[in-house]
């Protein structure tokens, strides 16, 4: 067996795949990579499967219009023992898609676990094809620096660098930027006689001079080419509020009714960031925080293939709750969401399609089923896809809104 495209829904790709079996090696390394690895993880992301521990990581790429199971295929650090380890059945990569591996040790913890580890000072990786001999692709790398990647610019191109932003499972950063997503941001009256405004806190906890921008992000457009501020500085360890930032910074007029979210693009990895989304005149009830909502990372994004829940969503006389989504790529992605009950019956299913960069809010995502109190799981099945979904629990009576993040 080796390597072989998936045939499922992809749509017109599916008509020119064929299947190739035993017919000999199908020499995939136009489209399949070694993309980027982190030989000493500190701090730069946490195993999912073994929580607290910081392992070594190897990202493939797709850069093809085909699926591939990689199941029967090999990854190595020692390139004279190409079959070190066999990727397993059902491991499969998607189109356009990164693939993140555990160089860990740990092959009891998941099919994504290798059974050998990155050297920081110096090593090799190989992907081999099922025939244990064809290379689909290796790097021979010199010492590594704690929490930097070493990866191709661009996606599956030929040039090699350190990355000082690293980007397990998503597209590398080549310019040496980062995004973060503040999903939600607004200066608009909303149902209920509220009237929603923004602020931004931003926080550089890195130790250089932190240059940023932010892009405007309405909600339900293509925001490939969004509006992007002036370029700021901020110095490390202080912190820059941005009140009411719609006005402030991209001068919207509410009379516009601007909903949507933020992008902060920044030359460093170390931007914290929140957005506090409050309701101010019309509010029954004045003086709550609002919407605390945490910026999100490119690399703390939902992918494709994951699931996560948000919890605390009621739908009764006291609250409503909104499901809200934000797509943290440049190309179109399909999100799925379906809502339970208490008992855990579905109550909804639906889909969130999102343009580049684009965001949207599922209003009271169980009202039909009320009084409930439910959850809400969220998932994308578009190769390449990287989002976020929050929930938004609004009291009715004083207009208070909460955000619930997904676990
Ligand atoms: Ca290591
Ligand atoms: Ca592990
Ligand atoms: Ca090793
Ligand atoms: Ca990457």
């Amino acid at each position: 067996m080796i390597i072989r495209p998936i045939i499922r829904s992809l749509g017109i790709w599916s008509m020119a795949i064929y299947v190739v079996v035993g017919l000999g090696p199908v020499h995939a390394d136009d489209t399949l990579s070694i993309n980027e690895f982190m030989a000493d993880n500190d701090g730069n992301i946490e195993d999912p499967d073994e929580p607290g521990a910081y392992e070594d990581w190897i990202e493939l790429y797709n850069s093809g219009p085909t699926a591939f199971d990689l199941g029967g295929t090999f990854l190595t650090d020692d390139l004279a023992e190409p079959t070190k380890w066999q990727i397993p059945a059902g491991v499969t990569i998607a189109a356009g898609g990164h693939l993140l591996f555990w160089a860990d040790d740990d092959e009891d913890q998941g099919n994504t676990h290798t059974n050998f580890k990155l050297g920081a000072g110096g090593e090799e990786i190989g992907f081999y094809d099922a025939d244990g001999s064809t290379e689909i692709d290796s790097i021979v790398f010199g010492e590594q620096s704690v929490d930097v990647s070493y990866g191709r610019c661009p996606d599956g191109g030929d040039d090699w660098s350190f990355h000082t932003v690293p980007t397990p499972g998503v597209e590398n950063s080549c310019d040496g930027t980062s995004l973060t997503f503040i999903p939600a941001a607004g200066l608009a009256a909303g149902a209920g006689g509220s009237f929603w405004v923004t602020d931004v806190d931003l926080v550089n906890a890195g130790t250089g001079i932190m240059t940023y921008e932010f892009w405007w992000l309405p909600r339900g457009e293509d925001n490939s080419q969004p509006l992007v501020s002036d370029t700021y500085t901020l110095n490390p360890n202080t912190s820059m509020r941005y009140a009411n930032i719609l006005d402030e910074v991209f001068g919207l007029d509410p009379a516009d009714s601007p909903f949507g979210a933020i992008a902060v693009s920044s030359g460093s990895s170390s931007a914290m960031s929140m957005a506090r989304i409050f309701n101010q005149a019309g509010a029954k009830q004045a003086g709550t925080f609002g919407q605390a909502l945490p910026g999100v990372a490119a690399g703390d994004l939902i992918i494709q293939g994951e699931t996560r829940r948000i919890i605390f969503m009621s739908e009764d006389d006291d609250f409503r709750a909104n499901l809200g989504c934000q797509n943290g790529t440049a190309g179109d992605i399909t999100i799925s969401f379906e809502g339970f009950n208490n008992a855990g019956v579905s109550l909804e299913v639906g889909t969130v399609d999102l343009a580049a960069y684009s965001n949207n809010q599922v209003n009271r995502v169980l009202r039909l089923h009320e009084p409930v109190n439910g959850f809400v799981d969220v998932w994308s099945d578009t190769p390449g896809a990287a989002f976020f979904c929050y929930g938004s629990i609004i009291d009715n009576e004083t207009g208070d809104p909460t955000s619930i993040l997904p676990q």
